[in-house]
């Protein structure tokens, strides 16, 4: 961990002290100064708590199913080994995801509702699935 911490002296006064938290997650930090008049000295710790802010971007996880097969006609739960995301300064169950190119087949459906956006506890709790809705696929995979 490396902290940035800049004190500049002019005639022995600190006219400029800051701590710059480096931006990690951590959400607590501190450090200990001692003050001297050049005898004796009196030291104390300096605690900073830091408020974390929503700067990262979720991840994918690794591993996922990238194909499901079904019949014509029938529907399939999004499992999270399907679709499933991280966020470390977000609950992954309240993160969300938006359909940007919806399927040409089939429907999305969240708690039995058509729907181009959902969220991971939908996918959790069971609740999202794809349903093929357009009749006669031949052979062909679609
Ligand atoms: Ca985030």
């Amino acid at each position: 961990m490396t902290i940035s911490f800049a004190i500049v002296l002019s005639n022995y006064l600190c006219s400029l002290c800051r701590y710059i938290h480096h931006g990690s997650e951590d959400t607590a930090d501190e450090f200990e100064i001692v003050a001297s008049d050049g005898n004796q000295q009196a030291s104390q710790t300096i605690q900073i708590t830091i408020r974390p802010i929503n700067d990262q971007i979720p991840q994918l996880l690794d591993g996922l199913i990238t194909m499901v097969t079904i019949h014509e006609g029938e529907e399939v739960i999004i499992t999270p080994e399907i679709l499933s995301a991280t966020d470390v300064d977000t609950n992954d169950k309240l993160l969300h995801f938006i359909v940007i190119n919806p399927p040409k087949r089939g429907i999305l459906v969240r708690h039995g509702v058509t729907t181009t956006r959902f969220r991971q506890l939908d996918i959790a709790e069971g609740y999202f699935k794809y349903k093929h809705v357009s009749g006669e696929t031949g052979n062909e995979a679609v």
